[in-house]
C-alpha cells in the first residue's frame, strides 16, 4: 500500500535550551559526586521523561524543601526558588546546589537592584508558575505586583506611579508581552524596565522559528509537557499565525491521528525542556503512516552554554 505524502517542516532551533542542559547535568553531576539519593525541588525542568530518567538515577523529586531530609543535597530547579528557599536551606545546613538557569538568576537581580533604587516592581508572568513565585520572592510581599494580561494593567494599583520598574517571566509571548509592556508604559510613562522584555533567546528563537513554517503548515505538533511555560507558547504562536491545528504532544501515542487525518504538510517543533528522542519518536510515528519528505527550517543558531556550579567542577 502506498503512503500519502507528507511535507514535514522541522523548526531549529527546537528542544533543550542552554540553561535545561546545565540544569539537568547539574542534577547528574551531584548523583556522581555524592551518590543517591539526591533531592530535587521540583521538576528539575518541565518533562516527565526528563525527571523519570533521573528519578531511575536516584533523584528524589519533591515540591517543598520540607520534603527534605538536612543530610542529603538538595537541588532548586532551573525556574528559580523564593529567597526564602536557600536561606532556610543554610539555616538547616544542608548541602543544597541552584540549577536556576542563569537568565532566570538575571532577572531575579534585575528586579532587586531596582527595589534598592527604591522602585515597586511590576512583573509580567503567570500566576502560580514557578519561576513567577520565585522571581517575585526575591522580594518582600508586595514589593512586586503581578500582572497577567493588558487588561490586568487597567486596574492595577501601585503605591507611587513615578516609582515604576518592571521585569517579566523568561518564557512568555513575545508578541503578547510586547502588548502588555506597551499598556505599562502607556498608563505609567516613568516605568523602567530592560530594552524590551526578560523573554530569554531560547524562547524567543523558537517562537521565531513556528513564525517562519506557521503559515505553510496544516498542523502543528509541539513536542513539550501541559506545565511547560514555553512550549505551551509554541502551540498559541503557531495557532496565531496562520496554523489551522496546533498540539502540544509529549510524545508520540499524544497524537490525535484523527484531528490530522487528510494533512498534507506539518510542522514539528519542541519546548526548551523537550529531549529530542522525543521529537524523533513524533517523526517516526509520522514515517509509519506518511511519505514524509523533512524540511529543515533555521532561523537562528544557538551557541550558548552555561557552566556548572563550581561546586560540581571540583572533585569531593
Ligand atoms: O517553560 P517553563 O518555564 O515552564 O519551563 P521548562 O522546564 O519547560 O523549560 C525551560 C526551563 C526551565
Ligand atoms: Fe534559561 Fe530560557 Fe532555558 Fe528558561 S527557557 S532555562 S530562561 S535558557
Amino acid at each position: 500500500m502506498t503512503m500519502p505524502p507528507l511535507t514535514l517542516y522541522l523548526a531549529a532551533p527546537r528542544g533543550f535550551c542552554a540553561g535545561v542542559d546545565r540544569a539537568i547535568k547539574i542534577v547528574e553531576m551531584a548523583l556522581q559526586k555524592w551518590g543517591a539519593p539526591v533531592y530535587v525541588r521540583h521538576e528539575i525542568v518541565h518533562n516527565k521523561f526528563v525527571v523519570d530518567a533521573l528519578r531511575d538515577q536516584g533523584a528524589v523529586f519533591v515540591e517543598e524543601l520540607d520534603e527534605c531530609p538536612d543530610d542529603r543535597p538538595v537541588i532548586f530547579s532551573a525556574h528559580g526558588v523564593p529567597k526564602a528557599v536557600p536561606a532556610e536551606a543554610a539555616r538547616r545546613e544542608m548541602i543544597y546546589v541552584d540549577a536556576t538557569c542563569p537568565l532566570v538568576s538575571k532577572v531575579h537581580i534585575e528586579a532587586e537592584r531596582h527595589h534598592e533604587n527604591g522602585l515597586q516592581i511590576v512583573m509580567i508572568g503567570h500566576a502560580g508558575h514557578p519561576e513567577t513565585i520565585g522571581t517575585m520572592g526575591q522580594l518582600p510581599e508586595g514589593e512586586v505586583l503581578l500582572v497577567e494580561t493588558e487588561a490586568d494593567v487597567a486596574t492595577l494599583d501601585v503605591r507611587n506611579p513615578e516609582s515604576l520598574a518592571f521585569v517579566t517571566q523568561t518564557t512568555l509571548s513575545v508578541d503578547d508581552t510586547k502588548g502588555i509592556v506597551a499598556a505599562l508604559q502607556a498608563r505609567f510613562p516613568a516605568i523602567v524596565g530592560p530594552h524590551k522584555e526578560d523573554i530569554c533567546y531560547a524562547t524567543t528563537n523558537r517562537q521565531e522559528s513556528v513564525k517562519a513554517i506557521a503559515d505553510k503548515i496544516d498542523a502543528m505538533l509541539v513536542v513539550g509537557a501541559p506545565n511547560s511555560s514555553n512550549s505551551r507558547r509554541l502551540v498559541e504562536v503557531a495557532a496565531n499565525n496562520g496554523c489551522g491545528y496546533a498540539q502540544l504532544v509529549q510524545r508520540a501515542t499524544d497524537i490525535d491521528w484523527r484531528a490530522i487525518e487528510g494533512i498534507r504538510s506539518i510542522g514539528i517543533t519542541a519546548g526548551a525542556s523537550a529531549p529530542e528522542v522525543l521529537v524523533n519518536e513524533v517523526i517516526d510515528a509520522l514515517r509509519a503512516r506518511y511519505d514524509v519528505t523533512v524540511e529543515l527550517v533555521e532561523t537562528a543558531q544557538e551557541n550558548v552554554e552555561f557552566k556548572v556550579p563550581r561546586v560540581l567542577r571540583v572533585p569531593a
